[in-house]
């Protein structure tokens, strides 16, 4: 980290006749734009019509809630870093539920930060689809052009022309086979890679890149996305593996004291970081693919880390990064590739980023007050219910396919270059009967899709499906379910 700092700190200085402090900047990190960034903006370097296209670019937070700070808090940094990059507010749509800044559980109000020492990256977020606004339906609009199809919000979308770069980056939970929203339906494999279909036959682009963190992002693009549309795809994980959150409470290294959440997510601070410390002119995608996959994986650490996929058009990545990311010229004289970063960072698996979450506002509440006491309830209940819906799964798929064969089936992993399920329809049916009967699958519970899938590629039907629901949740003791069960399978 420290190194990092100095290389970018000793470049702008190099650069500027009076420099500002390093501080000034945040290290590079997030910051807003500063005084120097005009004076040293030369109009060849910021222009976009090198290539005689515009940039665009959608950034997608897909959650909602404090305890998920860290994925509005990517988001709003990859913002930053293309307003840097000299992409125009009007070219870059943003999706976020924008309820982190002002909540009161923010140490520091109206204000994100994405790393330790990074300074705001909230300022200046175009605020285009917020709330309720942030759907699946309204990305798909926005990806196609669509304005007629988008539900309120700003109704920015990407008007691109043939000579168009598009850039989309999503930071979220997710499960097999999709991504979270925090508005319901979630977005599924099939539909996004659809509509990407679409686009293509709209003839309204040149070329794109995809960016995507979340738990088993790879699912979602394996089997399904194809080469000949013109556009390259990494994500965090592969297909059956989580992803990570870090800068996370009692990790190394830790957010300010006074932050319970996680400021950012593995993956996602890796291509930002990675961003920030190089020239884009010079940096290639390939060069960025390789530091992030190397910094994903917390240097072949897998157990606290994770396997960086890629997909579609791989002719793409000889490209320079500007053509996506634009150019800082604050950037212009630091290195076209790697520098040796080779800090192992600390790092939770997404889906208990949320308990950590409040496992850290538990210890830091006074000794025998309610409000503790309430806390660990919460905790206790959290708990529960996770064992609850795992415990559901579990008997439904007992109902289904016996005890024998019941874990291996569920758990079944196609190998690669397969598509998690082959009918998404019936995907999406499954877990439809399934919330029916059992309730919200939840944020947590999205680690089920291939349970999901696996009724599907086994041909049960709805019928069979609806029957082992009830069965499971039900009765007036469905909790009782859960302990047979694990008895069973004992
Ligand atoms: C992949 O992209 C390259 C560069 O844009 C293009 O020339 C090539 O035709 C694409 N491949 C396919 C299969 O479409
Ligand atoms: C499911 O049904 C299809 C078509 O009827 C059949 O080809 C396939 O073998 C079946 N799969 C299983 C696991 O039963
Ligand atoms: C409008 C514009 O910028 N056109 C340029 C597109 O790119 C070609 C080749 O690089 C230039 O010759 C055009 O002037």
């Amino acid at each position: 980290m420290g190194f990092y700092r100095f290389v970018f700190c000793v470049t702008l200085l190099s650069i500027l006749v009076a420099p500002p402090p390093c501080e000034a900047r945040g290290g590079g990190r997030g910051g807003q734009r500063n005084p120097w960034d005009l004076i040293i903006r030369s109009p060849v370097e910021g222009s976009e019509n090198e290539e005689n296209g515009t940039r665009w670019a959608v950034l997608v937070a897909g959650s909602s809630g404090y305890s998920n700070y860290r994925h509005q808090a990517d988001v709003c940094h990859a913002y930053q870093i293309l307003k840097r990059g000299g992409l125009k507010d009007e070219n870059i749509v943003v999706f976020m539920y924008d309820d982190i800044a002002a909540s009161e559980m923010n140490p520091r109000k109206g204000i994100i930060i994405n790393h330790p020492e990074g300074s705001d990256v909230y300022a200046g977020v175009p605020k285009d689809y917020t709330g309720e606004q942030v759907t699946v339906e309204n990305f798909y609009a926005v990806i196609l052009g669509d304005k007629s199809a988008v539900k309120g919000g700003s109704g920015k979308v990407v008007n691109s022309k043939p000579n168009d770069r598009i850039f989309i980056y999503y930071s979220d939970h997710g499960g097999p086979g999709v991504l979270g929203m925090p508005n319901m339906p979630y977005l599924y494999g099939k539909d996004f890679v659809d509509v990407l279909r679409k686009k293509h036959a709209s003839g309204t682009y040149r070329e794109m890149v995809i960016y995507v963190e979340a738990c088993e992002s790879g699912s979602v693009f394996e089997g399904l996305m194809p080469e000949d549309l013109n556009i390259y795809v990494t994500t965090a994980s592969n297909a059956e593996e989580s992803s990570w959150g870090t800068y996370c409470p009692g990790m190394d290294p830790p957010p300010p004291p006074e932050y319970i959440t996680c400021l950012g997510d593995l993956y996602s601070v890796a291509w930002m970081e990675d961003s920030e410390s190089h020239n884009l002119k010079k940096e290639t995608v390939e060069q960025q693919y390789q530091q992030v996959k190397d910094r994903t994986s917390n240097y072949n650490t897998y157990n606290a880390g994770s396997h960086v996929m890629e997909y579609g058009n791989r002719s793409i990545k000889p490209e320079k990064l500007y053509l996506y990311q634009g150019f800082d010229p604050a950037t212009k004289n630091l290195p076209p590739n790697r520098i040796n970063f080779n800090h192992r960072m600390d790092v939770v698996n997404q889906r208990d980023a949320d308990i950590l979450f409040l496992w850290e506002r538990y210890k830091r509440l006074e000794d025998g007050t309610d409000k503790k006491a309430e806390l660990l309830q919460q905790i206790k209940d959290k708990i529960l219910h996770r064992q609850r819906l795992d415990g559901s799964i579990d008997f439904i798929g007992l109902v289904l396919f016996g005890p024998a064969k019941s874990p291996s089936i569920l758990k079944s992993v196609r190998g690669r270059g397969s598509p998690l399920v082959d009918d998404w329809e019936c995907l999406k049916s499954m877990v439809h009967l399934f919330e029916m009967h059992c309730g919200s699958l939840t944020q947590y519970g999205m680690k089920h899709m291939r349970a999901f899938a696996n009724m599907c590629n086994n041909n049960v039907s709805q019928e069979e499906m609806e029957v082992a629901c009830v069965a499971a949740c039900d009765g007036p003791d469905f909790a009782k379910w859960s302990v047979l069960n694990q008895r069973f399978s004992a």
